[in-house]
Formats: C-alpha cells, structure tokens, sequence
C-alpha cells in the first residue's frame, strides 16, 4: 500500500491542519514539564526535540504511522540479514562491523565475525608496523605520510572522523585524502610530500572507479618518477577493496589488500577496512571505542521500543516536517569545529539513500522522499545564513550539535560557543514579539524589521565531549534516522542508481575530449556546444 494512502497518513494530515499554527511560546507555556518529557539519553547522547511543533497526539499518531509500516518487523529484518537492498540483491549488515570482536553475530545460523576479526586482526598489525615506524618505504626510510585514495562512501566517512578526532590522532603522520579526478586535488596534497615516506592506501570496493583508478595511477607513476623502480610499488601501496583481482592487477601483493564484503555499503562503511587510514592515524584503541560508540547506538536502535528510540523519534520528525510542513530541506549545525565536515558526510548518507522516488513497489512515490541536508558548524553559519533560518519564509527544521566540555579548552571560548548554541535554539523557537520590541523602545519603522516571529523547529543533540565513542553513536543515530524514513517512505534506502547515467555519458563524451573520436551527431545542441567550445581550446 502507499504510504500517503494509509489510515494513519491520512489521520496526520487532518491533525496537521489543526496544529500548524500552534506556537512553541504557547506550547512551552501550558506546559513546563515539556522539556522533561521530550527528551531522552542513550548511547553517550542526550536528544531534546521538545523545541517542534508537535504536541502529544502528533507523537502518538507518528508512532501510529511507524507501528502501521511495521517498523519493528524492518529493524529485525535489517539487522538479522535479509537482502533488503533489494536492487542490488544485498544484505545491509554495516552494524556486524562494530559488533564486539568477542560476541557472534549470526546471520543464516553462520556467525560473520570470526570472518571480520580477521580483517580487524590484519589491519591492527599493519596500523602497528606503519605508525611504529617498522614498515620500510622502498628506501628503507619510515613511512610519515599516509594517502587515502577514494571517493563517496571510501572518502568522506574516513575524511570526516579523521577531521573530528584529529585532537586523538597521532601528530608524526601526515594524513591526507585524495577524491576529486581534478588533479589540482592529487597536485596539491602530494606537493610538500617526498615519495620514499609515503604510503598510498587506495579504498575503493570495486577497484574500478574511474576518479579513484585514475587517481592511483597517477599517485603510481608520482612515486615511480622519483624512485625508478616498479617494484617500489609493493612498499608504498595497500589495497583496500572487494575485488581481489584487479588489485592484483595494479601491482599490489595480497598481503598488501585488506578486503571487505558486499553487505557492506559504501556510505555505511567507515568502520570497515575503509576506515584503516583511521586506525592508523587514530590508533588501533581508539578505532575500537569509535567502533564501540556506533555498536551502543546499534543496540539502541534495535532493542528500545519506537517511543523511547532516539533514531525513530529523530526520524518520524523529519517525515513530520517533510510530509506535512513541506519543508524542503534541514540544517545541521554542529557547534565544533571538529566536525566541519559532517554535514558533508551525512549529505552523502542521506540524500544518496533516500533520494528515489519510485516506491519499494515500483510505483512513483507520489508524495516527498528525502530532504536536502545542508549545514555548517556554529558559530561561522550564524554570521552567514543565520538571517534566513530566523527570519526568511522558508521553513528549515535544524539540529543542533554540541558538547558539554570543550576538546581544547581556552579562556572562555567554550562558554561563549555554547551560549551561542543554546541562544541560537531559543532564538529559532520563541522569537521576539512586537511588545517586547516597544518595551525595548525600537523606532516604530523598524519594528517590522526587527521582530522574529520564532515557531522554527531545532532539535539539539548533546553529549559529555566529542570523543571517539561519541561520535560513533552520533553517526549511528543518523544512519539509523534515515533507515526510519526510507521504511516510512517506502523506498529503497541502500542502492544509489541516480549516480550511473552521468558516469555512462561521460563514458561516451570521454574519447571526443581525447580526440580519439569524432563529434557524433544528433547531440543536443547545448552538449554540442559545451563540447565544441572545451575543443577549440585544446
Ligand atoms: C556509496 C556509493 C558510492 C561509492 C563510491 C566509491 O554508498 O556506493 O559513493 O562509495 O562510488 O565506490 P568504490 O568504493 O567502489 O570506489
């Protein structure tokens, strides 16, 4: 059945046109226990959504909705295995790879984690020998530099944890990330590197990715050039990938691969082998309490019942806000410039995996799927966009993150971040009233200008500091937020086919930029124009 077409949909949306105009001013003031009881803490995190338009019958029709989809039944068939990308004929099992190394995880009666113990075991020795210094460049110089080579989901998971544990990483390595195929990419972060301390860990599951292959062999031929031998290749290249035989055919030993498996997706796997660049700059102890943060979200998720579960509450939300409210989009705002690159990160994780819009049915969805993500860490957005969450016409529900105690602890900057953080919330949610200008004596002209009418919705994310465990569960929380609302929205949250047609055109377009092939006829006429101009500069 489509989801729009369901008893409980239709029952949201008749409540909806009763409540759309309730105020959160109204709301707090009936009742002051409102705080209390819409907030929660599992997993290191404490979740307050008390600040949205909901009052309890909306929570009650929502989790209606979920109960109705079954929820529950499609948490258990996620976590027990079922090939629910049901496109790509898969399991999505990314939660067996944060599953302690000491408890089986069972899936068809086979249990998976002798296999994913040994991939941990391989990569902690090879994390020792390299951050210790005992692995040898070609050389016989250490290895100081370390270059993941990948794109998407072998990218941006890595990128974004190195980028917010970089206070636990180790300070004698030198991290870096290559994705784009624009070589300025590969120019600039190898420019200062010498090639004899640098090792290349190249994440790619297929091994057949254009941008990363192209990238590799570049970064090959970089270190080639400057040590002239081919079989420098086997000191300063690990493989990290599903397909052992190309690995095999770009010159890397398989002792050299570390491997992984098909259930694993690849905006869900950082804490697979794709992760290594992690273990090795974060060390091996602080890749398993990263590991051990998702696991205790993982197990939340799976065991709390949907009104106390922080991924379903998060998650019935945004379908509240999405499918009711029409909003567009949702800022999320990390107050830590640690986490700079999260926003990016769950771009990825979320408009990729529920960006469709034909139903798990086949059938077009008919209402709206996933929203944009967008966001930038406070305070820097509240001098950018700001303006428009407070006072544009456009309503943008937002998450704010933040920690109770700073990582680096100077004069007040803590304090001032996290006033900010709290101010900015009360700010979006109660607004500022004409009374409260007048009594504040604002020229009458200005008053139109300087009100905020308030009644934006936030939710805020908390926890103790950002550590490696916390921001394990933080991640969790989303990955399991947008399974919620791929169910709710009966679609298919872990295939990716929008990505495939751009790269088959620009598989044609390719040999004409070479000039290994004509221009063919019967384009369109803007792509023969696009063409013909990057042609007559060649
Ligand atoms: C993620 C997608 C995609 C993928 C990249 C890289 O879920 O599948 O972003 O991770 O296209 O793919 P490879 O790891 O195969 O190079």
């Amino acid at each position: 059945m489509k989801t729009n077409e369901r008893v409980e949909w239709q029952k949201l949306t008749k409540h909806y046109l009763q409540i759309k105009d309730l105020h959160l001013r109204t709301l707090f003031g009936k009742n002051p226990d409102r705080a209390a009881q819409m907030s929660l803490e599992h997993a290191g995190l404490f979740l307050d959504y008390s600040k949205n338009r909901v009052v309890e019958e909306t929570l009650r029709l929502l989790f209606e909705l979920a109960r109705g989809i079954e929820l529950e039944a499609e948490i258990e068939r996620l976590f027990s295995g079922k090939r629910i990308n049901q496109t790509e004929n898969r399991s999505v099992l990314h939660m067996v790879l944060r599953n302690p190394p000491d408890k089986p995880y069972l899936v068809d009666g086979v249990d998976l984690m002798p296999e994913v113990n040994r991939v941990l075991v391989k990569m902690e020795q090879l994390a020792r020998r390299i951050s210790s210094g005992q692995w040898l460049g070609f050389t016989g110089k250490p290895i100081k530099n370390i270059v993941n080579i990948g794109i998407g989901g072998s990218d941006l998971g890595p990128v974004m944890v190195y980028e917010a544990l970089k206070a636990y990483s180790n300070r004698n390595l030198v991290l870096r990330y290559i994705s784009n195929i624009d070589a300025t990419h590969l120019a600039e972060q190898l420019i200062d590197l010498e090639p004899d301390e640098t090792l290349f860990l190249i994440a790619s599951k297929t091994f057949t990715t254009q941008e990363t292959m192209t990238n590799a062999s570049s970064a090959k031929a970089w270190l080639l050039k400057r040590l002239g031998d081919e079989s420098a290749t086997g000191r300063h290249f690990i493989a990290i990938s599903t397909n052992a035989e190309k690995v095999a055919a770009f010159g890397i030993e398989p002792e050299n691969m570390l491997i992984f498996w098909d259930w694993v997706g690849g905006r869900y796997s950082l804490t697979s082998a794709i992760g290594f660049s992690l273990m090795i700059a974060l060390g091996v102890e602080n890749f398993h309490r990263l590991r051990a943060g998702f696991h205790r979200m993982d197990q939340h998720f799976r065991q709390s019942p949907l009104d106390v579960n922080m991924p379903v509450i998060l998650g019935l939300l945004g379908v509240w806000y999405n499918n009711f409210f029409d909003a567009q989009s949702y800022a999320v705002l990390p107050y830590d410039q640690y986490l700079s690159r999260f926003p990016a990160y769950l771009q990825q994780c979320d408009m990729e995996s529920n960006g469709k819009s034909v139903d798990r049915d086949g059938n077009r969805v008919g209402y709206q799927t996933g929203p944009i993500v967008w966001g930038e860490p406070g305070t820097n957005g509240q001098h950018a966009f700001y303006q428009l969450l407070h006072q544009g016409t456009k309503l943008v529900p937002c998450d704010f993150i933040g920690f109770a105690k700073p990582v680096n602890a100077i004069g007040i900057h803590h304090e001032i971040l996290m006033a900010n953080f709290v101010a900015q919330q009360k700010a979006l949610a109660f607004g500022k009233s004409l009374q409260e200008l007048k009594s504040e004596n604002v020229a009458d002209n200005l008053l139109p200008y300087r009100t905020f009418e308030g009644n934006r919705p936030s939710n805020t994310i908390l926890a103790e500091k950002l550590t490696p465990e916390s921001l394990g569960s933080l991640i969790a929380l989303y990955e399991h937020k947008i399974f919620v609302q791929g169910i709710i929205w009966n679609i298919f949250s872990f295939d990716q086919w929008g990505v495939e047609l751009g790269k088959q055109l620009a598989g044609n377009i390719l040999p004409v930029l070479c000039g290994e092939q004509e221009l063919a006829a019967g384009q369109d006429s803007s792509t023969h124009a696009l063409i013909t101009y990057l042609l007559k500069f060649h």
